[in-house]
């Protein structure tokens, strides 16, 4: 078994899509392990992207993760790190399948409801800063 970190951001909780995304994960049997709502600060915000940090788009980003609270999610399951990926879908809005999570409900880049830990390495170092040691 695996786990990784998904966080349902500001604009989850703005569209009340939080129950729709949740039901989803359960739904392709992930287990929820952990959970936490919180508002971001600044400083957590930067720190969660700081391999983003010499983008142009940093500071719309970290301005619109702590533009509202957001709910971190551990789940569990087998090859869970790939699969949630598959199910939240692709970063470029056009390059999103219909039936994840990004392609059935968002249309934004910046604003794209949900962010998942892209391999073992980034889930380590996300749940770290969000739920301490
Ligand atoms: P992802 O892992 O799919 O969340 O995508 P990235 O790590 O590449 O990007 C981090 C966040 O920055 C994404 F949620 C989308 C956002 N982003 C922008 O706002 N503008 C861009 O040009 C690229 C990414």
């Amino acid at each position: 078994m695996e786990k990784t970190l998904l966080i349902l951001k500001p604009d989850a909780f703005k569209r009340n899509l939080v129950g729709e995304i949740i039901k989803r994960i359960e739904m392709k049997g992930f287990k929820i392990v952990n959970m936490k709502f919180e508002f971001l600060s600044k400083e957590k915000a930067k720190r969660f992207y700081e391999v983003h940090k010499d983008k142009i788009f940093f500071n719309d980003l970290i301005n619109f993760m702590i533009s509202g609270p957001i709910l971190s999610i551990e789940v569990e399951g087998e090859n869970a790190i790939y699969l949630m990926r598959k199910l939240i879908g692709a970063t470029k809005p056009e390059e999103r399948e219909m039936g994840s999570i990004r392609g059935d409900l968002a249309i934004g880049l910046t604003d794209n409801l949900v962010h998942a830990s892209d391999s073992k390495e980034n889930y380590e170092y996300e749940r770290k800063i969000i739920f301490g040691n």
